[in-house]
């Protein structure tokens, strides 16, 4: 089952029919966090804005983050979209935004294992007699690669504010928490099937080795979200090479699971353990966060699975000057969860007439973006360049978004200010 909104009703009922588990969650908290009791009780209040960190010397990235490369956000670093202007397909790891809950972690890739148990396998009911597989034996099994963007749910989340005046607290990205890799590993289908699938298996849920998150006073535990078997075997890769290189620790050296087209916290770093469910899980990670909760959202919450459509001009974000009476070369990038994208329309002037922009490269799969690019000769002024992509499912960028307290999934048009001289 790969429409993750029905899964997710189906869960929910099991759930509350007592036929789920949540892991790491009391059975109050879920009915809480999904709205069957209190409704938004543990939603955020707005009034917790939390201002975005100035960047630490010292960080919990490993990574240099030169400011020309990325703005930085305390542990998280967005990529600034004019270093892809004269890139590749490919985002290089040196601009690749970081998004990590506590801290990057440092695994030894000789000690690593990935450990897979429960009632989903044969033989490894629990943690204590999982299936081991060393990083030397997962690169003995064949390997695929895939160009896929890694995003995260909340790329956009300043617009809530800047063009909704609805702030949200989280990290307050613009538009670089997105890059698109050249990821090389296992499937995760190969992978379970050697540790004795069952039939039965509902649900795996991968847990990150990095620190436990705690979140307002509470211990949420590692990073981990349950996926749903379907999807877990369609296309997600256990990734060991990100661009033709060994995995770099900010990025989940020495495994990290590729998720294609699905939200960025699904994409687990320094993944450890493995759970394979028979019967539908919960974890934080789908709960309390990464659900969509707000005036237009029903009480228990919508699930964020895909990405949504969205755009970047491959421009400064503050102070972008072209020079005037000469002709540039607008360039961007489009992408969406849904799959290829059909069509991008880029106007110069807020909105009022827009034009067809020229695909600069093949997409290469519906799971990466496609780069595009328009000629425009501006007299001197101050100018609002939007772009708006439509997927082959027919989805579009709207003008403005519904509201949801995590500030998820902002895919509506972004207004870009430049100034001609
Ligand atoms: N173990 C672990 N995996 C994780 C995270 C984390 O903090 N810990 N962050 C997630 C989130 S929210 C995102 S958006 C992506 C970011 O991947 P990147 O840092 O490689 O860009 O990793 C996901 N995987
Ligand atoms: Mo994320």
């Amino acid at each position: 089952m790969i429409d993750e909104s029905s899964y997710d009703r189906i869960r929910m009922a099991q759930w509350l029919a007592g036929r789920a588990r949540s892991d790491g969650l009391r059975r109050r908290d879920v009915l809480r966090a999904l709205g069957v009791a209190g409704a938004l009780a543990v939603v955020p209040a707005m009034s917790a804005v939390v201002p975005a960190v100035p960047a630490a010397a010292a960080g919990p990235i490993v990574k240099p983050l030169p400011p020309e490369l990325f703005d930085v956000f305390g542990g998280n670093a967005e990529m600034r979209w004019e270093s892809m202007r004269d890139q590749g397909f490919h985002t290089p790891v040196d601009r690749f935004f970081v998004r990590d809950h506590t801290a990057t972690a440092l695994v030894d890739p000789n000690t690593w294992r990935l450990r897979l148990f429960g009632a989903g396998l044969r033989g490894a009911p629990s943690r204590e007699n999982a299936v081991e597989f060393s990083l030397a034996r997962l690169r003995r099994l064949p390997s695929v690669s895939v160009s896929a963007f890694v995003e995260c749910a909340g790329n956009g989340r300043s617009f809530f504010a800047t063009q909704q005046n609805t702030p949200v607290p989280g990290t307050q990205w613009r538009l670089g928490a997105v890059g698109v890799a050249r990821w090389r590993g296992v499937r995760l289908a190969t992978v379970l099937r050697l540790a004795g699938l069952r039939a039965s298996a509902v649900d795996v849920l991968p847990e990150g080795l990095d620190a436990e998150f705690v979140s307002n006073g509470v211990n949420l535990g590692h990073v981990r979200r349950p996926l749903p078997i379907a999807k877990a075997l369609r296309d997600v890769l256990l990734a060991y090479e990100m661009n033709g290189e060994p995995l770099p620790p900010d990025h989940g050296a020495p495994v990290r699971l590729v998720v294609p087209s699905w939200v960025g916290v699904a994409n687990i770093k320094w993944v450890g353990d493995v759970e394979v469910a028979d019967t539908p899980l919960f974890s934080p990670f789908n709960t309390q966060l990464y659900r969509l909760y707000g005036p237009r959202y029903p009480a228990e919450g919508a699930p964020v699975t895909t990405q949504n459509v969205k755009s970047a001009f491959e421009l400064p974000w503050q102070g972008a000057t072209l020079a005037a009476g000469r002709t540039h070369l607008l360039r961007g990038r489009s992408w969406s969860g849904n799959g290829r994208i059909r069509d991008v329309r880029v106007s110069t002037d807020g909105g009022a007439t827009w034009r067809r922009a020229h695909p600069r490269t093949a997409q290469r799969g519906g799971a990466a973006w496609l780069p595009w690019e328009l000629p425009w000769r501006p007299e001197p002024g101050t100018y609002e360049l939007i772009a708006a992509a439509t997927d082959e499912t027919g989805a579009t960028q709207p003008t403005e978004v519904p509201f949801n307290t995590g500030g998820y999934l902002y895919g509506a048009q972004v207004r870009h200010a430049v100034t001609v001289a």
